[in-house]
């Protein structure tokens, strides 16, 4: 059944959206795992529609539950789930479960289908169209329903996609056996694409068929005086923290201040344990609504505060680099390219600030926030216990000023960007903080993350 508890130790996720499965497994081996990383969030692996590469979202169209698409083979998601267990770093796939494709083609995979026909998977008996269930007329999700009922946001269609009937037999055991496969194949968990339109007592149904317990957590897009809403689905797993991201964007264009009690206080946001959190994903830095790798230095040091903050499961977002919003990643007829940090590839996750901060987050695992100032709305500084801290600087100069820390007199790397910071007898440091930057410090006060924990893996 699922396990709707944050991962272990290391709970750090890089979301590696878009990455094919080489490339997945070589950035497990070579960053992720030195790093302190703990798991990896990886793109639907099931076949799916194909627009040739083109755009990124027909993998949202799956076509079946075979594992060819157009991020690799079997053999090469198996590959990496193994190669990202040996660096210590757990799997969670993409589960587009919501729906099938919306668009009668072709696939990565060479499947031929029609909307509502899937040989061998589904036929039209399994989708909400044939039934009466829907509500709409038309059969779709519009805007106005949202505030509505829920029936109509999880029975209708989300943009014409094929609604699966989630209530039957046959379709739930269905859902429960791709999702097996992956376990089987060594995956850790899921992101659950569309969580927010199948119904938690449906939803609920699919894990409690599940082998192991894979760590869960839901794609409920909060929204104010909506029928359904995020604390319906934290019964039976985690769910993604979409305010979250929305409030980081507001403080760092405004008083980074604000944020002293930043968390389960704060409207629409979900009790820390069972939220995971992001600056960005693939949908919102397409949006209006969030920070995105073209907010510049703005993005990266949200990304360091979420890592120094104590809520939520932290995720770290990594795409690749776009002007056109549907174009897909580079690919050679379809199939996408090894990814290439700083060529097409953003890489946020290997800079050394972010790696930093994921020591950082490691070593102060559960402690409080404490000695918390803020000296003008731009510039905040707080320790967690007596285990780090850090100052964060989101103004146009540099400001410098002394602290309480916390932490035992010492001499301390900077584990954000460089030098290193004195803390004296009475636990205080004097220190620069850069324009946009940072200065972190960890009991110990090396920059290498803590000794990997052993993790026992699911399979
Ligand atoms: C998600 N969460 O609930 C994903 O995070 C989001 O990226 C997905 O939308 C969506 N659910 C469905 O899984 C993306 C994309 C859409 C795209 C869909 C399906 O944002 O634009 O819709 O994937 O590929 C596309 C076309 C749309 C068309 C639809 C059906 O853009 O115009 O609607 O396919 O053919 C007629
Ligand atoms: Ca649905």
């Amino acid at each position: 059944t699922a396990q709707a508890a944050p991962p272990g130790d290391r709970d750090v996720i890089a979301n590696l959206w878009s990455w094919n499965w080489n490339s997945v497994a070589r950035e497990c081996t070579d960053h992720l795992g030195p790093a302190g990383y703990g798991g990896v969030q990886v793109s639907p692996p099931q076949d799916s529609l194909t627009r040739g590469g083109a755009v990124w979202w027909d993998v949202y169209q799956p076509a079946g539950y075979t594992l060819t698409s157009k991020f690799g083979n079997e053999s090469q998601f198996a590959a990496m789930v193994r190669a990202c267990h040996a660096a210590g770093v757990r799997v969670y796939a993409d589960a587009v479960i919501n729906h099938m494709t919306g668009q009668g083609s072709t696939s990565y995979g060479g499947a031929s289908f029609g909307k509502y026909t899937y040989p061998g998977l589904y036929s039209p008996a399994d989708f909400h169209y044939y039934s009466e269930d829907c509500g709409n007329t038309d059969n779709l999700i519009h805007d106005g329903d949202y505030t509505g009922s829920a029936r109509n946001v999880q029975n209708c269609e989300l943009v014409g996609l094929s609604d699966l009937e989630t209530e039957e037999e046959y379709v739930r055991g269905a859902i429960a056996g791709y999702l097996n496969k992956l376990i089987g194949l060594g995956v850790d968990g899921f992101r659950v694409d569309a969580a927010k339109h199948t119904s938690p007592a449906d939803l609920g149904n699919i894990y409690g068929r599940l082998s192991g317990s894979p760590y869960i957590y839901q794609e409920v897009i909060y929204g104010s005086g909506e029928a359904v809403q995020p604390g319906q689905y934290t019964g039976i797993g985690d769910v993604l923290e979409f305010q979250y991201g929305r409030y980081l964007r507001e403080k760092f264009y405004g008083n980074i201040s604000d944020l002293r009690t930043f968390g389960e206080s704060w409207g629409g946001m979900q009790p820390s344990g069972r939220s995971v959190t992001f600056v960005a994903n693939h949908d919102t830095e397409r949006g209006t609504g969030a920070l995105s790798y073209k907010d510049g230095a703005a993005y990266r040091l949200a990304t360091v505060f979420q890592l120094a903050w104590n809520y939520g499961t932290p995720q770290v977002y990594d795409g690749f680099t776009w002007s056109d919003r549907e174009a897909g990643p580079p690919h050679t007829n379809g199939f996408v390219r090894d990814a290439v940090c700083g060529s097409g590839w953003e890489c946020l996750h290997r800079d050394p600030a972010i790696t930093g901060m994921v020591g950082f987050h490691n070593a102060v695992r559960g402690t409080a926030v404490a000695n918390w100032s803020a000296p003008n709305g731009n510039v905040i500084a707080f320790s967690r216990g007596t285990r780090g801290w850090i100052a964060i600087n989101n103004g146009t100069g540099s400001h410098a000023g002394t602290f309480p820390t916390g932490l035992p007199a010492g001499t301390y790397a900077n584990v954000a960007g460089s030098g290193t910071v004195t803390v004296n007898g009475g636990g205080q440091a004097t220190v620069t903080v850069p324009a946009k930057g940072a200065v972190a410090i960890v009991a110990g006060g090396t920059t290498t993350p803590p000794a990997q924990v052993p993790v026992t893996f699911n399979v």
